[in-house]
């Protein structure tokens, strides 16, 4: 039963490579280091690791097939998470990112929504999403290439004056490069719990998804190829912290946060500490086994070594991936990094060829990253 449930989602992952390409594998609340739901490793682990992050399982890391439908809201097929973040206001949260193609150019947006009681038990559709941070086209840049630079990371700070409380933060990635077609957009969100502290009292005004992103809105049904000049984000504009509403500029203090967290280089052993303290002191609940070898509690510096190697066509192998000096990680960060060179490996042959990719390839070096056993 459970290899038949495995070959399914071995098969639907293959099959979702050809339009697809992002997850969110790894968050950071100041010093606290989170590993994110795994959409290729997690369901295949016993038991499936907890995460604060919602779960969509069977979605791939493609975008979500229609925006206007639920789908919007936490991804295809999410399932509420088991774990809970305890995060400060005014916290810088910093979102990793496994790969992210160049071909896939748009904005960035975070929001925050009340929960109430416990958002391991709500159905996030209802809630009301307040925006926190966005960033789109600036000065001729997208903010999705500076992501890129910037080892796939993302930081934004959580507003100061937020109202204590339970919350989902809502965060997504939108790639423009098909968006000259209705619902060609595609959006990436992915959602997780947090339980914010603090003493602010604010509790902004927020918008539902789905509903908020329409199929024909400026920034959504847009020809990014005919001389852009400006970008309207979709969506609201970012609540500001202490201007007791939403205001209407905040895109430069985005853009700064994102660069400032962003040059840092994340020094691997520090980062594979943090998260080991955090899988025991800052979930709610204890965390399950830390030890299983799909864990990856260093993918954004792995992620930065393995950018900085010049990737091998998109048919690497895993074998071939090995080659990068990897005398220095622990075996679940080999692993993490032979995935992300295979990541980085089909980003940069889809720019070049449009995604002529032998899929049977892609899957069997991943199966030789599990693999690996030193
Ligand atoms: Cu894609």
């Amino acid at each position: 039963m459970k290899s038949t449930s495995a070959t399914k989602f071995s098969v639907l992952a293959a099959a979702t490579f050809a339009a697809a390409h992002g997850i969110v594998s790894d968050i950071k609340f100041d010093n606290d280091w989170y590993t994110s739901s795994l959409v290729y490793q997690d369901p295949y682990a016993n038991p499936v690791p907890e995460r604060i992050t919602w779960s969509f399982f069977g979605s791939g890391n493609g975008p979500v097939a229609d925006f206007t439908t639920k789908d919007i809201v936490c991804n295809g097929n999410a399932k509420a998470a088991a774990l809970v973040a305890d995060v400060k206001a005014g916290a810088t949260a910093t979102f990793y990112w496994t790969v992210w193609p160049e071909s896939h150019k748009g904005p960035v947006m975070t929001y925050l929504a009340n929960c109430g009681d416990d958002c391991r038990t709500v159905d996030p559709s209802t809630l009301s999403y307040f925006k926190i941070d966005h960033a789109g086209y600036e000065n001729g840049e997208w903010i999705s290439d500076k992501i890129i630079a910037n080892n796939n990371s993302y930081s934004l700070t959580i507003p100061e004056d937020i109202a204590p409380g339970n919350y989902i933060i809502r965060h997504e990635l939108l790639a423009l490069h098909s968006a000259y077609d209705e619902l060609g957009a595609q959006f990436y969100p992915m959602c997780a719990n947090i339980k914010i502290s603090g003493s602010g009292t604010a509790n902004p005004a927020g918008v539902t998804f789905p509903g908020t992103y329409k199929k024909d809105d400026a920034g959504i049904l847009v020809n990014i190829y005919n001389g852009l000049t400006s970008y309207q984000i979709p969506g609201p504009e970012p609540y500001k912290s202490g201007s007791g509403s939403s205001t209407s500029d905040n895109a430069a203090d985005a853009v700064s946060s994102s660069s400032s967290a962003a040059k840092t280089p994340v020094a691997s052993t520090s980062a594979v500490e943090k998260s080991a303290a955090s899988s025991t002191a800052a979930v709610e609940k204890p965390a399950a086994s830390s030890t299983s070898a799909v864990e990856k509690p260093a993918a954004p510096a792995t992620s930065a070594a393995a950018a900085k190697t010049t990737a091998a066509a998109a048919t690497t192998t895993a074998a071939a991936a090995a080659k990068t000096d990897v005398s220095t990680l622990n075996l679940s960060q080999k692993i993490n990094k032979c995935l992300d060179d295979i990541n980085i490996a089909i980003a940069k042959a889809q720019s070049k060829n449009g995604g002529a990719i032998d899929f049977s390839k892609i899957e069997a070096g991943r199966t030789q990253c599990y693999q690996m056993t030193a």
